[in-house]
């Protein structure tokens, strides 16, 4: 509670409000935004909400009032929150993680580089590699001018003194696009054999809303420093640019056909290739147009037909870029990876992990990659439902703590009607995709039907025949915690099955530029040696969901919940309905309700007098009290805070921060007061 901010500016936690209601939290929520205070708090969450303007609230001298202190010391904000995860990290020698959520557009990766600033002090290495990550895989959508297409998962690595060591990255690269380098400079456009004008590239104009964020000359020269500050060599940096210039090139090919046979209209191109992938052209050719495969003992080249050949092109390009982003990935975390570090010799080192992740995101068309990501959200609602409703309500009543329960909507519905065994909508793409003979992205809309008619989440124009909204045989509509979206099924098989044809794999093993071999070591494997089927893009990505939230479960959380004021990127709009569906759907008013009736702090009766026994005559050095419990009611009495606390079964619970603050104080005094009495003993003058 933020106590010394002036009520002119609203309540700094909404905990304070006289009722908890909807209209009062909207009140203050705007209020605040208005005055141009976007951070409030709910206990330890904070509530962001988008400025789209810069805000003179980041500097050095600002992270620097916030060291140290306590969350209600000073005005929300969140360098306040990084501060608290680091101070737990250290107190409790315990993991935590930083959870930032909200809808496309809302502010998450700025609010993610603002934490991380603060977080990682010296390291300027984990500060660089968000420029590049950032560079390659964030576009341009309708929702967010600059917004991830990838996820990213940080863990940040600190020694036993506190001090960042380095760090580790994880992606969920989803949208696998690729732009142009507008602002290289000429000499090298020339060597990648590009044209300056960007409409000259059919994967940009079909693309259409999807930019490159290297879009000028001031921002090719930032990437291409990262990099090489980061540590990437030369051949490195080169390898880079020849493969988006590759990815261009391949969208410009075209095939046409001479009675049975395919061939490549522009042949120009394939030595623009050959060069750009070090490789002979007639390979690229080859590749192209032609497909290896296995019968029985004899190997044959099977022709593509005109439409695979465009598939296999597309899917090369989508391929290049995605083997290339997970690459750099890689490459950063060799560098900042945690190195020769011996716990033995330096103690524990603990993790601070940070997620910044794809939000929440309705389109005109939305297809399987926004999907993808809507699980995604539904997922992580669920952690905070877990996490900030359900266990603390379940706690209280395991203690004995008299609790009125306080009731949620509970998205766990969703989350199984997507990720279930057997019925999920993943398990049924999934089987669909199984079946040896050709499946239609229509098959698998009736399989959908079928088996999900009765989902109260779930529909389609078959089973809602009134819906003019939904395209028979197209679309289907689930009903998301956010909010409905309608999904178009096109297109879900394919990027399911996700398939590169094999020959592509051996074409890029085969270069002879070793950056791009190593880029690509399955190409390695003869066409007879090829068996195993993949993984679909469904199940690699639901597997990755899950130990994404198993990951963080394991750490204590601490969340950022942000909210987009307005749908036209403006610094003075706040749009009420707009606002007060994310608060509702983020369950922001639950989480007051909870916060406000509950504890901010518990811990067991053993480990809260191992912390704070030296502050009371009765526990100190040891008690003779028939309980621990007993001992922490006898020592909270003599402080004056049994107002302010509960006893349960195994744990004491105390509702405000304040008042452990006001014990770490005092411990720390006699803990000053101990070791000079030691240090005089120590030297005789006792
Ligand atoms: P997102 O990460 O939540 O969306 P961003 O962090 O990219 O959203 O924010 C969108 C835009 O809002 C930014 O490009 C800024 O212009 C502006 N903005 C956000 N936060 C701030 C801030 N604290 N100060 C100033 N401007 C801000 V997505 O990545 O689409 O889900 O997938
Ligand atoms: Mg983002």
């Amino acid at each position: 509670m933020a106590e010394h901010e002036s009520l002119e500016f609203g309540k700094a936690d909404f905990v304070l409000l006289d009722n908890v209601s909807l209209e009062e939290f909207m009140a203050n929520l705007k209020l605040r935004f208005e005055k141009g205070r976007i951070y409030s708090y709910i206990g330890e969450v904070v509530v962001s909400v988008n400025p789209y303007r810069a805000m003179n609230i980041y500097g050095r001298d600002t992270i620097e009032q916030y060291k140290g202190r306590e969350l209600y010391e000073r005005p929300p904000h969140l360098f306040a929150i990084a501060d608290a995860a680091y101070k737990a990290m250290k107190r409790r020698n315990k993991d935590t993680c930083i959870v930032i959520s909200g809808e496309s557009g809302a502010g998450k990766t700025e609010d993610m580089s603002v934490t991380s600033v603060c977080l990682y002090r010296v390291k300027n290495m984990l500060l660089k590699s968000n420029c590049v990550l950032e560079a390659f895989g964030n576009a341009k959508t309708n929702r967010n001018d600059n917004s991830s297409r990838f996820g990213k998962y940080m863990d940040i690595n600190f020694d036993f003194k506190g001090d960042p060591i380095g760090g580790h990255i994880n992606n969920y690269l989803l949208e696998k696009v690729g732009g142009l380098v507008k602002g290289a400079p000429d000499a090298q456009l020339r060597s990648l054999h590009i044209q300056r004008d960007p409409t000259a590239y059919t994967y940009i104009k079909v693309g259409g809303q999807i930019k490159s964020s290297i879009n000028d000359s001031a921002d090719f020269k930032a990437v291409t420093d990262a990099m090489k500050v980061i540590g990437f060599t030369t051949g490195e940096i080169q390898t880079v640019y020849k493969i988006l210039a590759t990815i261009l090139h391949l969208g410009n090919l075209k095939f046409g056909s001479d009675g049975d046979v395919t061939l490549i209209e522009n042949s120009k191109l394939v030595s623009v290739l050959g060069d750009l992938l070090s490789t002979k052209d007639e390979n690229v050719e080859k590749a192209l147009l032609y497909r290896t495969v296995a019968t029985g003992r004899d190997v044959i080249d099977k022709q593509h037909t005109h439409q695979e050949a465009s598939y296999g092109r597309d899917a090369l390009a989508k391929a290049i870029y995605e083997r290339l982003f997970c690459w750099i990935v890689g490459r950063i975390n060799d560098i900042i990876e945690v190195k020769n570090y011996d716990a033995r010799v330096h103690g524990k080192n603990t993790v601070i992990g940070v997620l910044d992740i794809y939000g929440f995101e309705i389109f005109q068309n939305n297809s399987f990659e926004q999907f993808c990501i809507n699980y995604c959200n539904e997922k992580l609602q669920q952690l905070f439902i877990q996490l900030v409703l359900k266990q603390e309500q379940e706690e209280y009543q395991r203690e004995g703590i008299p609790w009125k329960h306080i009731d949620y909507f509970n998205n766990q519905i969703i989350v199984d009607l997507v990720e279930q065994q057997h019925k999920g909508i993943f398990a049924v793409l999934d089987e669909a995709c199984m079946n040896v003979g050709k499946v239609t992205d229509e098959m698998f809309l009736q399989a959908l039907n079928g088996k999900l008619a009765k989902h109260a989440h779930y529909t389609s124009r078959k089973l809602s025949p009134t819906d003019k909204n939904l395209e028979f045989d197209r679309d289907f509509r689930i009903r998301h915690y956010a909010g409905d979206v309608a999904y178009s099924v096109v297109g879900f098989i394919d990027k399911n099955k996700d398939t590169l044809f094999q020959d592509f794999k051996r074409l890029l093993y085969n270069s002879s530029n070793p950056v791009l071999k190593a880029m690509w070591p399955e190409g390695k494997l003869s066409i007879t040696e090829v068996t195993k089927r993949p993984l679909t893009a469904a199940t690699l990505f639901k597997n990755s969901m899950i130990s994404l939230v198993e990951n963080l479960a394991s750490k204590e959380p601490y969340y950022v919940r942000c909210i987009k004021p307005n749908d036209v990127k403006s610094p003075l709009l706040f749009e009420h309905e707009r606002c007060k569906h994310q608060v509702e759907y983020l369950g922001l008013l639950e989480n007051v309700r909870v916060r406000r009736a509950g504890f901010a702090n518990r811990q067991t009766y053993p480990r809260f007098l191992q912390r704070y026994k030296m502050i009371s005559e009765f526990t100190w050095p040891n008690h003779d009290l028939p309980s621990d419990k007993e001992a922490v009611k006898r020592l909270l009495q003599g402080c004056g805070f049994e107002h302010d606390v509960a006893y349960g079964k195994t744990k004491v619970f105390i509702r405000t921060p304040r008042t452990i603050f006001n014990l770490e104080e005092q411990r720390a005094e006699m803990v000053k007061r101990i070791v000079l009495f030691l240090q005089k003993v120590w030297r005789g003058t006792l």
